[in-house]
Order: C-alpha cells, then structure tokens, then sequence
C-alpha cells in the first residue's frame, strides 16, 4: 500500500545500519551493451559471483527482465530466488527500494524518485522509467507498505545510515542541479531526516574522484564500520587529484560530531593505484546517442569503500592491485567476525560503480 500522508519519521520508522541484520540481499541482472560491453556477458560471470558468495550467508533475490529471464533462471543458484523485473540499468542501490523499520518488528520502504543520476541536466541514460518502478515492485514483492516519495529524487548509493540517526552523504552529488534543484540544502537536508527517520545529516564535499557518472556518491568514500567510526577512501600521493577529495573529507569528518555527540573515528583505506579504461575494454561498449561515453584512458572512480556489508561477509571488491591486500587486512581487523570475501572487480567498474552498487539489503525487522 502507498503512504501518501506521512512520513517514515512521523511514524517511527528509521532506516538501520547496513551492518544490522539482513533478511536478504537484492541485485538486478546486468544487460545493457551501450554500459557493459560485450553485451554484459562478462558483467554477468561477476554480477553471478557476486550472487553466489553473497548467498553463502544470507538469500538473494536476483531481479532478472523478462528477455533475460530463462538465462538467469537455468543458473540454478543455491539460495538465489530469480524474480522478472523490467529495468533500465543494473543498479539496485539507486533504483531500488530503502527499507526502514521501527525497532519493534515492523518493515516499510521508501519509494524514491530515479531519474538516472540527473535526468534531463546530466543524467546518463533515457528513459529511465522502469528503473523508476523498481521500488515499489521491491516493496510488493516483500509485501511491505511504502511512502510515495516521488518528488524527492534520491539514490540509495548516496546516502549511508548508522541506524542511530545519522546520515552520510555528499554536497557534490545532492546539490547537484540534476536531482532537486528546487530545494536548498536544508531543504533536502529535512527530507532525509524524514524519510529516513534520523537526527543530522554529515555533508562531505566531494566523492570520490572521476565519479562522474554518480556526481559522486557517498558509498564509493566513506561508509560507516560502526556508529562515530568511518572508512575513508585515502589517497597518500599529494600530487593525485584523490588525495585533495580524501583530505577535505577528512578534515570535515574529524570537525564534525554524529546525531549522539560522538567524536567521529576516521579509518583510512588507500585507494587503488589510477585504474584506466583500456582500448579493448572501451570499443567492447555499444556507442548510443545521449548515453554516457566510456573512453580509452578515462580514469574509473576504482575505490574498496563500495564493498558490501552482509550477514556474516564483507563483500570486497579488489583490483589486482598492490592495495588490495592492506584493505582485506584493514577490513578484517575492524570485523574479526566476519568473513572478507575478496571479488576482482574490474569488469564491475567499468559500468561505473562497484559492489555496494549493485547490491540493495533488506533489512531483518
Ligand atoms: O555507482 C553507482 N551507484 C551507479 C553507477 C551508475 C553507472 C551507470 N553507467
């Protein structure tokens, strides 16, 4: 049913830490040529990994078109539940729904409006209207009331909560003239408290950097490891374009306190070295008009912050890079409870986000 009256705060809803317990994982099946090259074949072997170890720990729900159906349903997943969803792009963090709950076992979701990362200003694909119905079908297939929130555009990869009422996200993507560019900062600053039932919104300037198709997005620079503690993509080399970004972030996080009064803890984790688009890797993407060119030698916005929390695993992307082995060793010391389940990732990337994009958690209630 749509809730057209009120809002998730109004009614005691919030929405939890990633890192609280999950009923399951959402994904949605790769397909398009002018964003995955080589008609996403090889986005779909990693898309299929991804399901796979995510499924070792909790059930996933992989949302398939009905063209691609038959072949995601021969795949025969243990514990992955294939469901037909009609979709524009592969990118269930921003499209899909937002679970928020009350703390006293009831579930409820937010129904959004996607525009394609900045629709007619700056978006990167048109129509994006199936994407756009993503939300509520999540919210009917799970059988949960949702708030109709379609006049506040807004993407799940920008926006991390700590389940105790705070918000991370960036000014560089939700000030962005592409997404609500009639409301102010404060504005869209009490949207957020609203819809997702919290107290302060923390507002880093930049994401991550050439994160252009996103305006750069919260979950490729920071995520919380723990309410007051965070992991920052860090770039040591004062000479990369990175390291301004990182040192402004943390500069404002350490100035900053969380909706508790918590000193935040900042955990660096160095980012990749510069990871290029190679010739091969571009001519293998369909060029269509008015999509997002993918160049050989565009720099990708490669990051370890975009791994996924699940139930009992951090899923990591890695890049066969020399940094890769100090992010599953930093990850595991902050969840020596968890299992680091590392994922060469390249081909991830190269559509523009990484794992914590194409991942959307529902929440145990
Ligand atoms: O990073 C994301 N959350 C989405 C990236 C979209 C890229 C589309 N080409």
């Amino acid at each position: 049913m749509k809730i057209t009256t009120s809002t998730p705060k109004q009614d005691g809803f919030y929405m939890p830490s990633e890192l609280a317990e999950h009923r399951c994982t959402y994904m949605l099946w790769p397909e398009r040529g002018d964003n995955w090259r080589g008609n996403a074949e090889k986005a779909e072997h990693v898309f299929c990994e991804v399901a796979r170890t995510i499924a070792k720990y909790e059930p996933v729900v992989m949302c398939v078109s009905p063209r691609e159906y038959p072949i995601a349903l021969d795949l025969n997943m243990p514990n992955v539940r294939v469901v037909e969803i009609t979709n524009n792009d592969a990118w269930i963090r921003d499209c899909g729904a937002t679970f928020v709950i009350d703390g006293y076992g009831r579930m409820r979701a937010n129904d959004f409006g996607f525009n394609a990362w900045g629709g007619l200003v700056n978006g990167l694909y048109f129509p994006w209207d199936q994407d756009d119905l993503v939300a509520a079908k999540m919210a009917n297939i799970e059988a949960v009331d949702f708030y109709r929130a379609r006049d506040f555009i807004l993407e799940g990869g920008s926006i991390h909560s700590d389940g105790e009422g705070t918000i991370l996200t960036t000014e560089e993507c939700l000030l962005d003239p592409g997404r609500n560019p009639d409301l102010t900062k404060e504005q869209i600053e009490e949207k957020l408290k609203q819809y997702l039932g919290a107290e302060k919104v923390l507002w880093l300037p930049k994401g991550i950097y050439m994160d252009e198709d996103t305006n750069g997005h919260i979950d490729n620079i920071c995520q919380f490891v723990a309410p007051g503690k965070v992991v920052l993509a860090w770039e040591d080399n004062e000479d990369d374009p990175q390291h301004e970004r990182s040192q402004l972030a943390l500069d404002y996080l350490l100035s900053e306190t969380d909706a508790k009064g918590r000193q935040i803890e900042v955990i660096k984790l160095h980012v990749p070295n510069p990871v290029t688009i190679t010739k091969a890797e571009s001519r293998g993407v369909d060029v269509v008009e008015d999509t997002f060119p993918r160049n050989e030698g565009d720099r990708l916005p490669a990051s370890y912050v975009n791994y996924y929390n699940c139930n009992g695993a951090i899923i990591l992307p890695i890049f066969k890079d020399p940094h890769d082995q100090a992010a599953i060793d930093t990850l595991q010391s902050l969840f020596p409870d968890k299992v680091i389940e590392p994922i060469y990732a390249r081909e991830i990337l190269l559509g523009g986000g990484n794992i914590h994009c194409i991942t959307q958690q529902v929440p145990r209630p």
